[in-house]
């Protein structure tokens, strides 16, 4: 446990250090050697299929504050969320078998997962809540990965300061069993702020890569031609690192 705080710890650190030399070019490239190294050394020290520390209900924040969009106003999702996300639809596409379409019902009658676990952002904020939903693995199995499948992308509705907000991960974080597509905050529906109707949980994952008002699950063989290609918002914009594991 110390020694995954550590590691947690380091990772913030380069993130939340280093934006100003991820402006230059060498600073580039001193990240992503610092990012190979952090990444190399926490699968030697870590396993990566370990699961993330799980609280007590007693142990929930009072408030579970919003960050980054809060209320989008882009695009329909204002008439979602005024019709309580009865017609909101989720894809799974891409590098699959058999491309699905969810209804917000059809989500919630899956088997699903509670956990009660520790929100980490990288602006140094933490918060417990409790989320339900089922696991991604169950959504991707369904769909069944083509095998050049190499990383999940996901895509959201909300612009950010303009931008459209997405996100990607690698099939071990796919496939970890806290990884969660929640639609429930503390046992009520997911309030828009934390992502109504849907946002990921990857509990062994900084805050950054938690999509919020998740619209498509898509299986991809490369990141590249997404977005700016380095695989998310705050990656793209910021010099944050792909790898955010904690
Ligand atoms: N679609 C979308 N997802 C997002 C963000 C965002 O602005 N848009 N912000 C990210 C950041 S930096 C954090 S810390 C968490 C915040 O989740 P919360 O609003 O539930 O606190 O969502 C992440 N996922
Ligand atoms: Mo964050």
């Amino acid at each position: 446990m110390k020694r995954r705080g550590f590691i947690a710890g380091l990772g913030a650190l380069w993130v939340a250090g280093c934006n100003k030399v991820a402006d230059s070019e060498t600073g580039s490239k001193l990240l992503s050697a610092a990012q190979d190294w952090h990444q190399g050394a926490h699968r030697l020290l870590n396993n990566r299929e370990a699961l993330a520390p799980e609280y007590p209900r007693s142990a929930i924040s009072p408030t579970f504050r919003g960050n980054g969009s809060t209320d989008p106003q882009n695009g329909d999702y204002p008439r979602h969320a005024a019709e309580g996300f009865a017609n909101w639809q989720l894809e799974v596409r891409g590098l699959v078998e058999t491309p699905m379409t969810y209804s917000l019902e059809n989500i919630r009658k899956l088997p699903q997962r509670t956990q009660v676990t520790r929100h980490d952002c990288v602006e140094g904020w933490s918060a417990i809540g409790e989320w339900t939903g089922p696991q991604l693995s169950l959504l991707l199995d369904a769909a069944k990965l083509k095998p050049e499948a190499k990383f999940i992308v996901f895509r959201c509705a909300d612009d950010y300061k303009g931008l459209r907000y997405y996100e990607s991960i690698d099939l071990i974080d796919a496939y970890h069993p806290q990884t969660i597509l929640a639609h429930q905050l503390n046992g009520e529906p997911l309030p828009i702020k934390n992502g109504a109707p849907y946002r990921m949980r990857i509990e062994r994952q900084l805050g950054y890569k938690h999509a919020k008002y998740v619209t498509a699950i898509e299986a991809v063989a490369s990141l590249e031609g997404i977005g700016d290609g380095k695989g998310g918002y705050w990656e793209d914009r910021s010099g944050y690192q792909w790898y955010g594991g904690i």
